[in-house]
């Protein structure tokens, strides 16, 4: 009964998050007309999501300023890392810019923590020396290695960092604390295995 108790609490806080991560820009909907801005900058980035870099050919980056889509780019292989070549457009020589990721392995909007100042003609990031960018998304609470399920891997992940066999990424700390106490221990442990276990 507590079992279900807790998986009812789950897939309402599952469903919560959907419904605040659905309202994320999504990187798939962009439709921008470069003749339309007077102003341009570029970017050259990788992406990580969950303290893992990118890499997927169906992965998208969107730009945003004021929550409209001012670019979008496809991944580039480069010596085996996915480089995203952005070209952001502005008619304002100023506001603030900020990005979205198309995770076609979580198949979710991503949204990521780096903005900055628009400037007309400015260059962030270079081939060799790309600008990462980086965001979280938890799909699942217990999902430690963020593959979008929930199984004895996770466990094993989530005893290593109790352990201190491993060092917790700020990602896994959020995804391992399956009770919400903002800690990581054995009571974390004993939940998830109960999880797993009734499934
Ligand atoms: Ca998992
Ligand atoms: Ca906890």
């Amino acid at each position: 009964m507590k079992i279900h108790n807790s998986l009812t609490q789950l897939a309402i806080a599952a469903l919560l998050l959907a419904l605040v991560f659905n309202q994320d820009n999504d990187p798939r909907q962009c439709q921008i007309e470069p003749a339309e801005f007077e102003f341009s900058l570029n970017v050259i980035s990788s992406v990580t999501v969950n303290g893992e870099l990118t890499n997927g050919e169906d992965n998208i980056l969107g730009a945003y300023i004021n929550d409209e889509c001012r670019g979008q780019a496809f991944p580039l292989d480069f010596q085996g890392t996915d480089l995203y070549f952005m070209i952001v457009y502005s008619n304002s020589n100023s506001g603030l810019v900020n990005f979205s990721f198309y995770d076609s392995q979580l198949d979710t909007p991503v949204q990521l923590d780096e903005q900055f100042d628009f400037q007309p003609n400015l260059i962030l990031g270079t081939v060799l020396e790309p600008y990462n960018m980086n965001g979280l998304y938890l799909s699942l609470v217990g999902d430690l290695n963020s593959d979008a399920m929930l199984d004895v891997l996770d466990i094993i992940m989530l005893v290593a960092i109790i352990l201190n066999l491993i060092e917790s990424t700020e990602y896994q700390q959020i995804a391992g604390d399956t009770n919400g106490d903002s800690s990581l221990d054995v009571a974390d442990i004993v939940i998830m295995v109960g999880w797993i276990l009734s499934d």
